[in-house]
């Protein structure tokens, strides 16, 4: 029987080959690729992320956990991906300016491509030019900001402000996420959905899609 919390445990410990070998073994047991990212790898994370609040671990220790989440999540990638059809959308993302964590963006990123939005990620610490440089090149349907940290959660407002002023969201819808962003945060920044994980942020997505599209022409 695959032990999910083996997995969360060597997440924890930043064994990134054991979590690798475990995340494969699971996988070839049959267990849904979503229960391993639940309840082995985003269980693990959590743990680690109280740690670091509560100074039990530092950085590096937090480093080499990133390093086995990513080890873990490179099995689960190509399942969230494939979907083997013609893109429904396109989806521009990133994670803010001064930001550098992207295991969750990337999840989301993940989870898109497989809802079957072709998706053009610009990584971390994401300058606004970055990002208009991208919307202008791939007229996408969605744009989707990350921020995990409170100090850089305003260059969302900065950049939604900013795309508004240019007419960029006249065509675009826009969403956010983030562990510190939340519901009421969007709304007030004027973005025009949140999600608070990686299948919130497909179903909002392709709201958001039907949205666009309504006054759009198909991709
Ligand atoms: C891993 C981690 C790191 C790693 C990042 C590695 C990497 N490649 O990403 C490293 C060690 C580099 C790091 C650095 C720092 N970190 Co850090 N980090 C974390 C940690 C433990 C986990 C984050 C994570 O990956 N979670 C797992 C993923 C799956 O979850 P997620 O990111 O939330 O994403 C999900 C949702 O939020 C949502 N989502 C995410 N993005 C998007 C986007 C869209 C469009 C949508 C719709 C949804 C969505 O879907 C995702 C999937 O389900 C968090 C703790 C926490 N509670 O979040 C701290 C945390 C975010 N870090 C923190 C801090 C303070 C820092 C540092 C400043 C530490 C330092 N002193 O240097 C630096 C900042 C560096 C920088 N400039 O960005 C604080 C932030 C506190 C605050 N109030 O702002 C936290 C909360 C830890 C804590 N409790 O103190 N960190």
């Amino acid at each position: 029987m695959a032990d999910l919390g083996a997995i969360a445990a060597a997440l924890i410990d930043g064994k990134h080959e054991t979590v690798s070998e475990l995340v494969r073994a699971a996988l070839d047991e049959g267990v849904a690729a979503e229960v391993i990212l639940e309840e082995g790898l985003i269980a693990g994370m959590k743990v680690v992320g109280e740690r670091f609040r509560d100074n039990i671990i530092f950085v590096p220790e937090v480093l080499v956990a990133a390093r086995a989440m990513k080890a873990g999540l490179a099995h689960l990638e190509p399942i969230f991906a494939a979907c083997g059809i013609e893109p429904v959308g396109r989806l521009v993302i990133g994670t803010v300016k001064g930001d550098i964590h992207d295991i969750g963006k990337n999840l989301v990123g993940m989870m898109m491509r497989g809802a079957g939005f072709e998706v053009i990620d610009l990584g971390v610490n994401t300058s606004l030019q970055k990002f208009i440089a991208a919307i202008e090149e791939h007229k996408p349907h969605l744009l989707g900001m990350s921020a995990l940290l409170t100090t850089t959660m305003p260059q969302m407002k900065k950049n939604i402000d900013e795309l508004r002023e240019k007419g960029y969201l006249e065509h675009m819808k826009v969403m956010v996420g983030g562990a510190p962003v939340g519901r009421e945060w969007a709304a007030k920044i004027g973005a025009d959905g949140y999600g608070k994980d990686a299948s919130e942020a497909v179903q909002v997505g392709l709201a958001l899609l039907e949205q666009v599209k309504a006054g759009l022409p198909a991709p």
